[in-house]
């Protein structure tokens, strides 16, 4: 978790992770409204009357911006603390369903009673109903080394008690950068440095694990009959070692890779594997997030051993392995539901579409900046 805006190489820098440049401050940054029109830079508020000349720059609705017009996090200002997530998988592994499941679920309160509420920012909005409609997703578009990807920015709070604790509660707020990045960010080692400089400074770390990755599940189940399933396990594989490699040429410790990033499996499409009896059907049902429910974190943790080995028994050990070569842990999640085989119909009816809400929930509670999730039973 970062500070404020991309962690650059010197304390208090703001690095762009779009395009990896550094900047010394906020006052260093191109401030302009969502139609074009510059600005001053945040105002610092000394006295009382700054209060009403900040007020209006916050109305105005300015956006930082890097010198070559990437948007940059930190819509007001502020310094809110910066999470960064980062989706990898190949074409068609369930990317885009899973960040837009996310998103539906966050935005309608699912978890609130947890303490946590969000949803896409204000200026994002338009951006993510194209990109993100409720009808069959487009394949994203590839980024490449001239034109690379930029994030879509929510906004976040998270509350330092649940809300059935009773005594008051404090909230902060963080942004979340998501970067959904399209395969062809993994293409090739030299590529990736400029295609996707976000890659190490990213805190929460998501491969995107479909069926078709998986070399020994039934083929039927791989590929079921009629859908054309673009994945395969080496080339998933491929995409990771890329991935894995770039984060361990980065110029960060083993040690604060380990403090840093969250590495986790995201097993999507698990609709499909309802029939397998290695695969534990209890996580083909939501999360229970309700106040009287277990602790999330303990939830996780429970699942973790057959998950484990279901993801072994189905020909993934390599990939818990690759992925446990960042900082020595993986957390393996069950997505399913959130798209469907035949995309123009429903979602499988056994389904568990809250599960896209794992990445980011255990984004914060390992980053610490959701205290409630970790300590307590309501
Ligand atoms: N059965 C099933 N299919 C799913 C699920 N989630 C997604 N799909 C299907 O998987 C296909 C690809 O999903 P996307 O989310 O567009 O994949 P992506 O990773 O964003 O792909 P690119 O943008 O091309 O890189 C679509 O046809 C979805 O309907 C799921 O939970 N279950
Ligand atoms: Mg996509
Ligand atoms: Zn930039």
């Amino acid at each position: 978790m970062q500070k404020r805006g991309g962690r650059g190489p010197m304390n208090g820098e703001m690095m762009c992770l779009t395009c990896g440049d550094v900047y010394r401050g906020v006052d260093d940054l191109d401030w302009v409204t969502p139609s074009g029109e510059k600005g001053p830079p945040p105002p610092v508020v000394r006295r009382h009357s700054d209060r009403a000349v900040r007020r209006d720059w916050v109305a105005k609705g300015y956006l930082p911006h890097c010198g070559r017009g990437h948007l940059m996090p930190g819509a007001d200002g502020l310094g809110n603390p910066l999470l960064v997530m980062s989706l990898f998988g190949e074409k068609g592994a369930g990317k885009g369903t899973l960040l837009r499941g996310m998103e539906r679920r966050l935005s309608s309160g699912h978890l609130i009673p947890r303490g946590i509420s969000g949803s896409v920012r204000k200026d994002q909005e338009g951006r993510f109903d194209r990109e993100y409609p409720d009808a069959p997703l487009e394949s994203t578009q590839r980024a490449t080394e001239d034109k690379p990807r930029v994030p879509i920015y929510f906004d976040v709070t998270v509350a330092d008690r649940l809300p059935t604790q009773g005594a008051q509660t404090n909230t902060r707020r963080i942004d979340l950068a998501v970067f959904d990045t399209g395969w062809e960010d993994q293409q090739t080692e030299a590529g990736v440095a400029l295609a996707a400089p976000f890659i190490p400074y990213t805190d929460v770390i998501v491969f995107v694990v479909p069926p078709a990755s998986l070399a020994l599940l039934p083929p039927e189940i791989m590929q079921p009959p009629g859908t054309v399933e673009l994945q395969s396990p080496t080339q998933t594989e491929r995409g990771m070692n890329v991935v894995v490699s770039r984060l361990l040429d980065a110029d960060h410790t083993p040690d604060e890779r380990r403090r840093r990033a969250t590495v986790i499996i995201a097993l999507t499409k698990c609709d499909r594997y309802v029939g397998i009896d290695s695969f534990p059907s209890d996580l083909l049902r939501d999360r229970d997030y309700g106040p009287s429910a277990p602790p999330v974190g303990s939830q996780m943790a429970a699942e973790q051993a057959q998950l484990n080995a279901f993801v072994r028994d189905a020909g993934g050990l390599q990939l818990l392995n690759r992925a446990a070569q960042i900082n020595g842990t993986v957390s393996i999640h069950a997505i399913s539901g959130t798209g469907a085989d035949d995309p123009r119909r429903a979602p499988a009816p056994v389904a568990a579409p809250n599960r896209s809400l794992d990445p980011l929930v255990l984004g914060l509670l390992r980053t610490g900046a959701w205290p409630s999730g970790a300590a307590v039973t309501a």
